[in-house]
Formats: structure tokens, sequence, C-alpha cells
């Protein structure tokens, strides 16, 4: 076996957390870690359908995630949680749920001008419009962490690198 706890991704929307968590998945897998990974689309299309994005229903979007992850990690897996999650307060209720030893802070930071020129799925031009309200970074806030376990710098390193580092950075926490 090995020791377990939750990766917690956060970043605007666009800044590549999904794409480096499902990396360090797979990396993790490629190793036998049991790992779990938990994003927008597998959590907002199910036990969270109806959640918007207001302060409240993020906060209670987050709220139950942190439980479900803390139901894997008592179950024995590594739980990579990719979610834009842009409030310290509500970061902090999700230490306080999953317990300060097992809740690692990956903060992909990637610049606001970098996520709006990328605007992979077309988002912050219908913010910009004005079509969708609280939308981070344009009509809604984002703090960002003031001492992750980890910092990623997307416009300055290839996904692969800073996968292979945040599971570097794990290794001695695996205990395998
Ligand atoms: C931010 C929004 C919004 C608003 C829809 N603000 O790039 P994406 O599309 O795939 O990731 C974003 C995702 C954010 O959901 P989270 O559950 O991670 O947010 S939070 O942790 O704050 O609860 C984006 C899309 O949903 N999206 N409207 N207004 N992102």
């Amino acid at each position: 076996g090995h020791r377990t706890f939750v990766l917690w991704f956060t970043g605007l929307s666009g800044s590549g957390k999904s794409t480096i968590a499902n990396q360090v998945a797979q990396l993790l897998f490629q190793k036998g870690i049991r790992v779990y990974t938990l994003d927008g689309d597998n959590i907002r299309a199910g036990i969270n359908k109806g959640l918007s994005f207001t302060p409240e229903d993020r906060k209670e979007n987050l709220r139950r995630i942190a439980e479900v992850s803390k139901l894997f990690v008592d179950a024995g897996s590594v739980v990579i949680a990719a979610f834009v999650s842009p409030m310290i307060s509500d970061r902090k209720m999700i230490e306080d749920i999953v317990g300060t030893s097992d809740f690692l802070e990956v903060y992909i930071n990637t610049s606001l001008e970098e996520c709006e020129r990328r605007d992979v799925k077309g988002l912050y031009k219908k913010a910009r419009a004005g079509e969708i309200p609280n939308f981070t970074g344009i009509s809604a806030p984002y703090e960002p962490p003031v001492a992750p376990f980890i910092t990623i710098e997307t416009e300055k390193e290839t996904v692969m690198s800073a996968a292979e580092r945040v599971v570097a950075a794990i290794q001695t926490k695996l205990e395998i």
C-alpha cells in the first residue's frame, strides 16, 4: 500500500488544470498508485448538477467535492481534484474537511491574459460580452494561494515537465 492524500489543483478557467491533472494521474497510475481524478466533467454533470457559480453555490460545490475526496482517500486512493476554487476561504474549508496533512495545494499559475488568449471553450469571449455572470477573472474574483505546495507556470513549462515535477514533489509523501 501507499499513503493517500488530495492533490488539489486551483487556477483560472483554461489555465490547464485538467490537462496537467490528467497527466499526473497517468504518471501515478504507471507507478502502480491508486489514483482517482475529480473535475468539473464528472462532478458538475453529476452529484452537483444544478449548482451555479454564485459564491454560495461554488462553496457548496467545493464542500461536496471535499467530502467525496475524503471518502476516496479513506478508501485508499490518491485524489486529484481540479477545480477553479477561486476563494482562499473555500480552499481553507476544503483543507479543514480533508485534513491539513492530506491536503496538497497545486497552483496552476496561468495569467488571465494567457487564459483569455487561449479561450479554448470561447467562455472568456462570452463573459466579456456579459453572457456569463460571475465569470472568474472577468466578473468574479480569483484569489491566488499564498503558500501552495507547488506552483506550475504553464507559460514557462510543458505539460509533461509540470506533471513530472508534481510527481517528484509527492514521491516521499507516498511512502512506497
Ligand atoms: C468560472 C465557469 C463559469 C463561471 C462556467 N466562472 O474551463 P472550464 O469551464 O471547463 O472550467 C470552468 C468550470 C469551473 O467549474 P468549477 O466547479 O471548477 O468552479 S468552482 O470551483 O469555482 O466551483 C468553466 C466553467 O466551469 N464555467 N461558468 N461563471 N467558470
